[in-house]
């Protein structure tokens, strides 16, 4: 079979080197420098080649081809079947089916963590494991029902969840934790889906060059002719102010026709009754008309209904009563002493209360939806033994103007980053305990102090914005920020304008405070904290704490419980084209590679199980060449003697060798280069002429 131009298909130092001249490295724990320059110039390297998998260890570093490349077949699929992760070129299904296995024999749970900024390829990879599973996985006629709702639930997540940005035409714009569960035989028989933090303000909003999410659009251009009349709505995806901000409804690279028709097959494949689609789809088009609910002035400047058509299409398709929502909009209702008042709203007031009404109401059917899918792809019938969830989750983001979303996102990529070292060096740790060789402390940074500068009860960010929320009178944005001053001035981690001088030298505005992330510096700007927080607050928790911070602590504590895999998806340009031209390295930076790599080679970067190392390497010495007829690991002791390996260059562990750097198995491998090259030409002279 021919698999890629990534090197023959035996052990991975083999393809690994003898082609790593042409096509670079494929494992970068053994590059000779740890430097980003050497990372990108590698990944540069076998992108040009189409190779756009790379490991670290058994990490996958994804670069996005922008192309459709044929690696993603059913025979595809079958090559890395039950294979040993490093006997094949990097790839997806490697790593998939290296999880899936390891579920199987050591009876535990695991998920695969996607990450990258947008458009790097964490949806196309979280789908092509999900294909994985479901086409390679045994299965019975039962189970494939659950295989489809699961590969189904895509689409029609992304028809609600997903929108054209300037970044990627297809973005996600929630975080999705799925989980794929397995009986005792590896079948696939249930799925559960977790939601994070939808961005619902793209409802009433978008930027020049995006869209609001792709429902919309499908169900204007899609929807049968009976069906846009009986939700009252026009064919033009131009008459909707929702829809037509960004300047850019109708897009070249989408069909927005033709995903219409595949959400509705993919709502009927999950189960979803005529009664829940109609639900749905009302839900849609309310939206759409409340968004043509406009305002004139009245002589005081209060604001009127433009007229009642809108509306009451509104109140029709969501069953409520048509003046109860007309006063909604137009008045403040106060309680006083034994009667209500209601106080007029101004223009501004109105439609800033028309936009939080289309949120709540797209919001909750968000949510509503994904507990519908669950319940559909949920294991009624086998007792469900083990999971493989899929973390598809926003990359670390830094914009010119960076607000509140970004703060979540960024918290988010913390916590993971901080999941990664505990998971990691808690591996380690257990490798090293289990082949009996002492632990070596690992220098890297630990973001333990970011998070805990966001996160810590009474003191961390979260808490002072939630008091601040909550604190009745006279709370804004900047007061939130005095609070901050107030409380963290003296973190390492924390500059506010007061303190930039002292800190960076770099100048920040009155409204900015700036967070030294793992990743690099980001400055936030305060507007909107309060406003958008409280959106998130459920106000009768006790607790200050946050929705998201609480979903983020369960996420994580869910995750510290299972075995970790990554991919980490980085973008090759801006452009969404075939080619390499963006600059990598903030790319490098966001995604942890260096600490990553660090981790891994910190120390030893290669172990190997004794049978292994010496069935490759016998050749080199005569003691073991052509059989060793000992234990495998007294041979490789003999092997490393004779190669000369220094005493505190490699440790012997209980089934494995560990050597600390590259450059002595680069050696040995080049040495053993040398060796095949001379037997070759040996048996060519010696049967030259027959
Ligand atoms: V976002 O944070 O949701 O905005 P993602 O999810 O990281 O982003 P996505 O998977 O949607 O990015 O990929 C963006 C586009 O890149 C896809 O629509 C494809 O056109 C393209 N892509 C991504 N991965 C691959 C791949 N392995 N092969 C070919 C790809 N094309
Ligand atoms: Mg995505």
């Amino acid at each position: 079979v021919s698999l890629s131009q990534d090197g023959p298909g035996r052990l991975d130092m083999e393809g690994a080197l003898t082609t790593r001249d042409r096509v670079g490295i494929q494992d970068f724990v053994l590059l000779d420098e740890t430097t980003e320059v050497a990372i990108i110039s590698n990944l540069k390297k076998r992108f040009s080649k189409d190779l756009i998998y790379t490991y670290i260890g058994t990490l996958i570093v994804s670069v996005n081809p922008y192309k459709d490349l044929d690696i993603y077949n059913k025979k595809q699929m079958d090559v890395y079947m039950g294979v040993n992760f490093f006997e094949l070129p990097p790839h997806i299904y490697a790593l998939a089916d290296n999880a899936y296995h390891t579920m199987l024999t050591e009876f535990n749970n695991h998920f695969i963590l996607i990450s990258g900024e947008s458009g790097a390829g964490k949806t196309e990879a979280s789908k092509k494991i999900l294909q994985y599973y479901a086409v390679s996985c045994p299965s019975t006629t039962l189970m494939n029902t659950v295989r489809d709702k699961m590969l189904m639930s895509n689409p029609v997540l992304e028809a609600f969840g997903n929108a054209k940005t300037l970044k990627n035409d297809n973005s996600s714009r929630f975080g999705k934790y799925m989980d794929i569960q397995f009986d005792s035989q590896g079948d696939a028989v249930g799925g559960h889906i977790l939601n994070y933090l939808l961005e619902k303000s793209r409802v009433v909003h978008q930027n020049h060059g995006e869209r609001n999410f792709h429902v919309f659009y499908q169900l204007v251009e899609g929807g049968s002719d009976d069906l846009l009349t009986q939700l009252g709505l026009k064919r033009d995806v131009q008459h909707y102010y929702y829809l037509t901000q960004g300047e850019c409804a109708i897009v070249s690279s989408i069909n927005d026709k033709n995903d219409w028709k595949s959400v509705k097959n993919a709502l009927q494949v999950i189960e979803f009754d005529e009664t829940n689609t109609n639900h749905l789809f009302r839900v849609v088009a309310s939206v759409l008309h409340l968004g043509n609910v406009h305002f004139d002035p009245d002589s005081k400047g209060h604001a009127l209904l433009k007229n009642n058509t809108e509306l009451n299409w509104v109140s029709d398709l969501l069953g409520v009563d048509a003046n109860n929502l007309k006063e909604g909009l137009t008045f403040r209702k106060i309680e006083a002493k034994t009667e209500q008042v209601l106080s007029p709203f101004t223009i501004d007031h109105a439609i800033y209360v028309r936009d939080a009404l289309a949120k709540a109401i797209y919001g909750q059917t968000f949510t509503w939806l994904v507990n519908r899918i669950n319940e559909s792809m949920e294991n009624k019938d086998s007792p469900r033994k083990t999971v493989i969830g899929l973390l598809d989750i926003y990359g670390f983001e830094v914009f010119y103007v960076n607000s509140f979303e970004q703060f979540c996102i960024n918290y988010c990529n913390e916590k993971l980053q901080q999941l990664f070292i505990q998971l990691t060096l808690k591996a380690e740790q257990e490798e090293y305990e289990a082949e009996g060789i002492e632990w070596e402390p690992v220098q890297f940074f630990n973001n333990k102090i970011i998070c805990d500068l966001v996160e810590e009860k009474h003191r961390g960010i979260i808490s002072i914005l939630d008091e601040e929320c909550l604190r009745p009178g006279d709370a804004t944005d900047l007061t939130f920020l005095d609070r901050l001053e107030e409380k963290m001035g003296n973190h390492p981690h924390f500059v506010t304008h007061r303190l930039a001088d002292k800190m960076t030298r770099k100048t920040l505005e009155r409204g900015d405070f700036r967070l030294l992330h793992y990743a690099g510096e980001v400055t936030y700007c305060v507007v909107g904290f309060l406003d958008k927080n409280n959106d998130l607050l459920y106000r009768n928790i006790k607790n200050v704490a946050t929705q998201f911070k609480n979903s983020l602590q369960k996420l994580t504590e869910m995750l510290m419980a299972k075995e970790a895999w990554y991919i980490r998806c980085l973008k090759s340009n801006e452009s969404k084209q075939p080619g390499m031209s963006a600059q990598k390295r903030h790319q490098v930076k966001y995604l942890g590679l260096m600490e990553h790599l660090r981790v891994r080679r910190a120390g030893f970067a290669y172990r190997r199980k004794y049978e292994d190392f010496l069935k490759r390497y016998k050749p080199l010495c005569p003691a073991t060449w052509p059989h060793w007829r000992g234990m495998p690991a007294d041979g490789v002791e003999v092997l490393a003697q004779h190669l000369g390996y220094l005493p505190d260059e490699y440790k012997m562990g209980r089934t494995k060798i560990f050597i600390r750097h590259p450059r002595t198995l680069y050696a040995t491998e080049d040495a053993y280069e040398k060796c095949k090259h001379d037997l070759a030409s040996k048996l060519q002279a010696k049967y030259k002429g027959y």
